[in-house]
Protein backbone atom coordinates (compact mmCIF):
# COMPACT_ATOMS: atom_id res chain seq x y z
CA UNK A 1 0.00 0.00 0.00
CA UNK A 2 1.29 3.25 -0.65
CA UNK A 3 0.70 6.45 1.48
CA UNK A 4 -1.05 10.01 -0.15
CA UNK A 5 -1.15 12.66 1.75
CA UNK A 6 -3.30 15.26 0.42
CA UNK A 7 -3.00 18.70 1.42
CA UNK A 8 -6.22 21.47 1.62
CA UNK A 9 -5.43 24.81 1.96
CA UNK A 10 -8.56 27.02 3.46
CA UNK A 11 -9.98 30.22 3.89
CA UNK A 12 -13.27 30.11 4.92
CA UNK A 13 -14.13 27.58 2.44
CA UNK A 14 -17.35 26.36 4.43
CA UNK A 15 -19.25 25.99 1.65
CA UNK A 16 -17.09 24.04 -0.67
CA UNK A 17 -14.73 21.93 2.10
CA UNK A 18 -17.40 18.82 2.88
CA UNK A 19 -17.80 17.96 -0.77
CA UNK A 20 -13.75 18.48 -1.63
CA UNK A 21 -13.34 16.04 1.44
CA UNK A 22 -16.13 13.89 0.49
CA UNK A 23 -14.97 13.55 -3.31
CA UNK A 24 -11.96 11.77 -2.39
CA UNK A 25 -12.05 8.42 -3.86
CA UNK A 26 -10.89 6.37 -1.07
CA UNK A 27 -12.44 3.23 -2.25
CA UNK A 28 -11.10 3.16 -5.33
CA UNK A 29 -7.96 4.81 -4.45
CA UNK A 30 -7.80 1.80 -2.18
CA UNK A 31 -8.59 -0.60 -5.12
CA UNK A 32 -5.84 0.66 -6.70
CA UNK A 33 -3.23 -0.04 -3.67
CA UNK A 34 -3.13 3.51 -2.33
CA UNK A 35 -4.10 4.92 1.32
CA UNK A 36 -5.02 8.57 1.28
CA UNK A 37 -4.79 10.80 4.62
CA UNK A 38 -6.11 14.28 3.80
CA UNK A 39 -4.84 17.27 5.77
CA UNK A 40 -6.97 20.94 5.74
CA UNK A 41 -4.70 23.68 6.65
CA UNK A 42 -6.64 26.65 7.75
CA UNK A 43 -5.73 30.33 8.25
CA UNK A 44 -7.59 32.32 10.53
CA UNK A 45 -11.31 31.27 8.82
CA UNK A 46 -13.80 32.78 10.50
CA UNK A 47 -16.86 30.76 9.41
CA UNK A 48 -17.40 27.38 9.91
CA UNK A 49 -14.36 25.46 7.74
CA UNK A 50 -12.96 24.06 10.74
CA UNK A 51 -16.18 22.25 12.28
CA UNK A 52 -17.11 21.44 8.97
CA UNK A 53 -13.79 19.76 7.95
CA UNK A 54 -13.06 18.23 11.86
CA UNK A 55 -17.04 16.78 11.48
CA UNK A 56 -15.25 14.84 8.36
CA UNK A 57 -12.81 13.19 10.38
CA UNK A 58 -9.41 14.89 8.28
CA UNK A 59 -6.63 16.10 10.41
CA UNK A 60 -6.22 20.05 10.74
CA UNK A 61 -3.52 22.04 11.08
CA UNK A 62 -3.79 25.99 11.67
CA UNK A 63 -1.58 28.01 10.20
CA UNK A 64 -1.47 32.18 11.54
CA UNK A 65 0.47 33.74 8.59
CA UNK A 66 -2.18 34.43 6.17
CA UNK A 67 -1.80 33.36 2.61
CA UNK A 68 -2.03 30.45 0.60
CA UNK A 69 1.61 30.22 0.29
CA UNK A 70 2.41 30.14 4.11
CA UNK A 71 -0.73 27.45 4.76
CA UNK A 72 1.00 25.09 1.56
CA UNK A 73 4.41 25.33 2.87
CA UNK A 74 3.23 24.85 6.55
CA UNK A 75 1.85 21.92 4.80
CA UNK A 76 4.86 20.16 3.19
CA UNK A 77 6.45 20.92 6.45
CA UNK A 78 3.85 18.69 8.35
CA UNK A 79 4.07 15.64 6.08
CA UNK A 80 3.49 12.04 7.71
CA UNK A 81 7.29 10.08 7.56
CA UNK A 82 5.51 7.31 5.49
CA UNK A 83 3.74 9.54 2.67
CA UNK A 84 4.72 8.31 -0.96
CA UNK A 85 3.00 10.71 -2.62
CA UNK A 86 1.62 14.48 -1.82
CA UNK A 87 -1.39 16.13 -3.21
CA UNK A 88 -2.19 19.72 -3.24
CA UNK A 89 -5.85 20.44 -4.11
CA UNK A 90 -8.00 23.79 -3.21
CA UNK A 91 -10.69 24.14 -0.58
CA UNK A 92 -13.32 25.46 -2.82
CA UNK A 93 -14.49 22.81 -4.56
CA UNK A 94 -13.87 24.00 -7.80
CA UNK A 95 -11.56 21.25 -8.99
CA UNK A 96 -12.61 17.53 -8.58
CA UNK A 97 -11.63 15.46 -5.81
CA UNK A 98 -12.99 12.36 -8.00
CA UNK A 99 -10.17 12.77 -10.62
CA UNK A 100 -7.26 11.87 -8.33
CA UNK A 101 -6.29 8.73 -9.39
CA UNK A 102 -5.67 10.37 -12.61
CA UNK A 103 -3.35 12.73 -11.15
CA UNK A 104 -1.27 9.30 -9.73
CA UNK A 105 -0.84 7.15 -12.00
CA UNK A 106 1.86 9.13 -13.89
CA UNK A 107 3.91 9.11 -10.88
CA UNK A 108 3.62 5.33 -10.06
CA UNK A 109 4.39 4.31 -13.41
CA UNK A 110 7.47 6.76 -13.28
CA UNK A 111 6.19 8.94 -15.81
CA UNK A 112 7.56 11.95 -14.50
CA UNK A 113 7.90 13.49 -10.64
CA UNK A 114 5.35 15.60 -10.56
CA UNK A 115 1.87 15.76 -11.63
CA UNK A 116 -0.06 19.02 -12.89
CA UNK A 117 -4.04 19.24 -13.11
CA UNK A 118 -4.49 21.51 -16.62
CA UNK A 119 -7.31 23.26 -16.71
CA UNK A 120 -6.36 24.57 -20.01
CA UNK A 121 -5.91 21.32 -21.18
CA UNK A 122 -8.57 20.23 -19.77
CA UNK A 123 -12.58 21.21 -19.09
CA UNK A 124 -13.03 24.85 -17.86
CA UNK A 125 -16.82 24.66 -16.79
CA UNK A 126 -19.04 27.87 -17.85
CA UNK A 127 -18.62 31.05 -16.28
CA UNK A 128 -15.22 29.20 -14.16
CA UNK A 129 -12.74 31.40 -15.20
CA UNK A 130 -13.68 34.91 -16.16
CA UNK A 131 -11.67 36.05 -19.73
CA UNK A 132 -9.31 38.19 -17.71
CA UNK A 133 -7.92 35.07 -15.82
CA UNK A 134 -7.97 32.96 -18.80
CA UNK A 135 -5.99 35.17 -20.64
CA UNK A 136 -3.85 35.59 -17.67
CA UNK A 137 -3.31 31.97 -17.28
CA UNK A 138 -2.06 31.31 -20.65
CA UNK A 139 -0.15 34.25 -20.60
CA UNK A 140 1.78 32.89 -17.24
CA UNK A 141 1.97 29.57 -19.25
CA UNK A 142 3.94 30.16 -21.95
CA UNK A 143 6.39 32.28 -20.48
CA UNK A 144 7.25 29.73 -17.98
CA UNK A 145 7.14 27.35 -20.99
CA UNK A 146 9.81 29.31 -23.43
CA UNK A 147 11.71 30.48 -20.51
CA UNK A 148 12.02 27.65 -18.44
CA UNK A 149 11.89 24.98 -20.86
CA UNK A 150 8.75 22.78 -19.96
CA UNK A 151 5.97 21.22 -20.85
CA UNK A 152 3.53 22.35 -18.39
CA UNK A 153 0.32 23.60 -19.33
CA UNK A 154 -1.53 25.47 -16.74
CA UNK A 155 0.86 26.92 -14.32
CA UNK A 156 -1.53 28.60 -11.75
CA UNK A 157 -3.76 25.78 -11.13
CA UNK A 158 -5.02 24.26 -7.66
CA UNK A 159 -4.47 20.92 -8.57
CA UNK A 160 -0.99 19.39 -8.11
CA UNK A 161 0.59 15.57 -7.02
CA UNK A 162 4.05 15.66 -6.32
CA UNK A 163 6.25 12.77 -5.25
CA UNK A 164 7.57 13.12 -1.65
CA UNK A 165 11.25 14.35 -2.40
CA UNK A 166 9.94 16.74 -4.24
CA UNK A 167 7.64 18.01 -1.82
CA UNK A 168 10.57 17.78 0.64
CA UNK A 169 12.55 19.64 -2.05
CA UNK A 170 9.91 22.63 -2.10
CA UNK A 171 9.29 22.63 1.95
CA UNK A 172 12.98 23.78 2.24
CA UNK A 173 12.67 25.43 -0.55
CA UNK A 174 9.37 28.07 -0.94
CA UNK A 175 9.09 31.38 -0.19
CA UNK A 176 5.81 32.64 -1.14
CA UNK A 177 2.85 34.16 0.81
CA UNK A 178 0.25 34.44 -1.40
CA UNK A 179 -0.90 33.26 -4.84
CA UNK A 180 2.48 33.25 -6.44
CA UNK A 181 3.05 30.24 -5.19
CA UNK A 182 1.58 27.89 -7.54
CA UNK A 183 4.54 29.86 -9.86
CA UNK A 184 7.05 29.48 -7.44
CA UNK A 185 6.87 25.87 -7.12
CA UNK A 186 6.80 25.21 -11.23
CA UNK A 187 9.77 27.29 -11.81
CA UNK A 188 11.92 26.18 -8.66
CA UNK A 189 10.48 22.56 -9.97
CA UNK A 190 11.62 23.26 -13.50
CA UNK A 191 15.13 25.09 -12.37
CA UNK A 192 15.71 21.76 -10.69
CA UNK A 193 14.98 19.46 -14.05
CA UNK A 194 12.55 17.74 -11.99
CA UNK A 195 9.86 16.07 -14.93
CA UNK A 196 6.22 17.88 -14.89
CA UNK A 197 3.34 16.68 -16.78
CA UNK A 198 -0.01 17.41 -17.10
CA UNK A 199 -3.31 16.01 -16.88
CA UNK A 200 -6.42 17.01 -18.41
CA UNK A 201 -8.96 17.77 -15.51
CA UNK A 202 -12.29 19.75 -14.93
CA UNK A 203 -12.38 23.37 -13.46
CA UNK A 204 -16.23 24.10 -12.14
CA UNK A 205 -17.46 27.34 -11.11
CA UNK A 206 -17.36 28.48 -7.40
CA UNK A 207 -20.34 28.44 -6.34
CA UNK A 208 -21.13 30.03 -3.05
CA UNK A 209 -17.75 31.62 -1.22
CA UNK A 210 -15.86 34.68 -2.72
CA UNK A 211 -12.51 34.39 -4.18
CA UNK A 212 -9.54 35.53 -2.27
CA UNK A 213 -7.46 36.24 -6.07
CA UNK A 214 -7.09 40.03 -6.72
CA UNK A 215 -6.02 39.49 -10.40
CA UNK A 216 -4.10 42.54 -10.63
CA UNK A 217 -2.06 42.83 -7.48
CA UNK A 218 -1.91 38.61 -7.54
CA UNK A 219 -0.55 38.89 -11.53
CA UNK A 220 1.97 41.65 -10.90
CA UNK A 221 3.24 39.22 -8.20
CA UNK A 222 3.55 35.88 -10.04
CA UNK A 223 5.33 37.67 -12.59
CA UNK A 224 7.69 38.94 -10.04
CA UNK A 225 8.30 35.34 -9.38
CA UNK A 226 8.56 34.56 -12.56
CA UNK A 227 11.19 36.93 -13.56
CA UNK A 228 13.07 36.27 -10.06
CA UNK A 229 13.64 32.43 -10.35
CA UNK A 230 15.06 32.86 -13.77
CA UNK A 231 18.23 33.95 -11.44
CA UNK A 232 17.79 31.22 -9.22
CA UNK A 233 19.83 28.23 -8.79
CA UNK A 234 19.59 25.00 -7.00
CA UNK A 235 21.97 24.27 -4.09
CA UNK A 236 24.77 22.21 -5.78
CA UNK A 237 25.60 20.54 -2.43
CA UNK A 238 21.88 19.00 -2.44
CA UNK A 239 21.49 15.86 -4.72
CA UNK A 240 18.39 15.11 -6.33
CA UNK A 241 16.39 12.13 -6.35
CA UNK A 242 15.05 11.51 -9.82
CA UNK A 243 12.23 8.91 -11.58
N1 LIG B 1 -4.95 28.67 4.14
C1 LIG B 1 -5.25 29.63 3.26
N2 LIG B 1 -5.83 29.29 2.16
C2 LIG B 1 -6.12 30.27 1.30
C3 LIG B 1 -5.82 31.64 1.50
N3 LIG B 1 -6.25 32.34 0.45
C4 LIG B 1 -6.79 31.42 -0.38
N4 LIG B 1 -6.70 30.20 0.14
C5 LIG B 1 -7.17 28.94 -0.39
O1 LIG B 1 -6.50 28.71 -1.60
C6 LIG B 1 -7.41 28.16 -2.55
C7 LIG B 1 -7.45 29.05 -3.76
O2 LIG B 1 -8.01 30.30 -3.44
P1 LIG B 1 -9.12 30.96 -4.37
O3 LIG B 1 -9.66 32.18 -3.71
O4 LIG B 1 -10.07 29.91 -4.77
O5 LIG B 1 -8.24 31.43 -5.60
P2 LIG B 1 -8.29 30.95 -7.10
O6 LIG B 1 -8.71 29.52 -7.16
O7 LIG B 1 -6.99 31.29 -7.71
O8 LIG B 1 -9.39 31.89 -7.69
P3 LIG B 1 -10.88 31.54 -8.19
O9 LIG B 1 -10.71 31.08 -9.60
O10 LIG B 1 -11.61 32.83 -8.08
O11 LIG B 1 -11.44 30.48 -7.30
C8 LIG B 1 -8.75 28.02 -1.82
O12 LIG B 1 -8.84 26.72 -1.27
C9 LIG B 1 -8.64 29.04 -0.71
O13 LIG B 1 -9.42 28.74 0.43
C10 LIG B 1 -5.20 31.98 2.72
O14 LIG B 1 -4.93 33.14 3.01
N5 LIG B 1 -4.93 30.95 3.53
MG1 LIG C 1 -10.52 28.85 -6.52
Amino acid sequence: MKNITVLIPCYNEEKGISDVIKGIPHKKLEAFGYKAEVIVIDNNSNDKTVKKAASKGVKIITEKKQGKGHAVITGFKSLPKNTDIVIILDGDNTYLSREMLRMIEPLDSKFCDVVIGTRLGGKVKGGSMPTMNRWGNWFFTFIVRTAYKTSVTDVCTGYFAFNKNVADFLAENLESKGFSLEMEMVTKMARMNYEIYSVPITYQERRFSESKLRPFKDGINILKVWAKDLRWKPNKSRKVKKV
